[in-house]
């Protein structure tokens, strides 16, 4: 069995700061740790407003607290995020996310991240990926 915590993941190295401002993410559980998914707790700041295409994952977001939206973009559709919400981008759907309150989210991530993923210029992760902790 694997036992991590928050506090102990962020000072290993897994809390990742994206360059473009809009989130942080503790990266709970890898691909080194061969479950098949990763866990992420990633924080997306207040005023974020950023479009995200994780056309190499599937991704799924549940909200622990605070307040924002999510927009698809093929048909700009928009759906409010409330703590208890989870939105699945089962179809690798384009979005934006919008946080109109700093936002908690536990976030899965199908393949698993490697660990040092922060977006490239189309809102994906790349598959090969910098690893952390081997
Ligand atoms: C909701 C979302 O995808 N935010 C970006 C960070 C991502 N959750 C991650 O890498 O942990």
């Amino acid at each position: 069995m694997i036992v991590r915590t928050l506090a102990e993941a962020a000072k290993e190295g897994r809390r990742i700061v994206s360059p473009d401002g809009n989130w942080e993410s503790t990266r709970l559980l890898l691909r080194n740790d061969e479950m098949g998914f990763s866990f992420h707790i990633t924080t997306i700041y207040a005023g974020a407003d950023f479009m995200l295409h994780y056309q190499n994952h599937l991704e799924s977001v549940y909200c622990i607290s605070g307040e924002g939206e999510v927009e698809t973009l093929a048909d700009g559709k928009k759906y409010p995020i409330s703590p208890g919400t989870i939105y699945i981008l089962d179809k690798h759907d384009k979005h934006m996310l919008r946080a109109t309150k700093e936002m908690t989210m536990a976030c899965v991530f199908n393949p698993p991240l490697h660990g040092k993923e922060v977006h490239n210029k189309d809102g994906a992760y790349e598959l090969e990926a910098e690893s952390i902790g081997g």
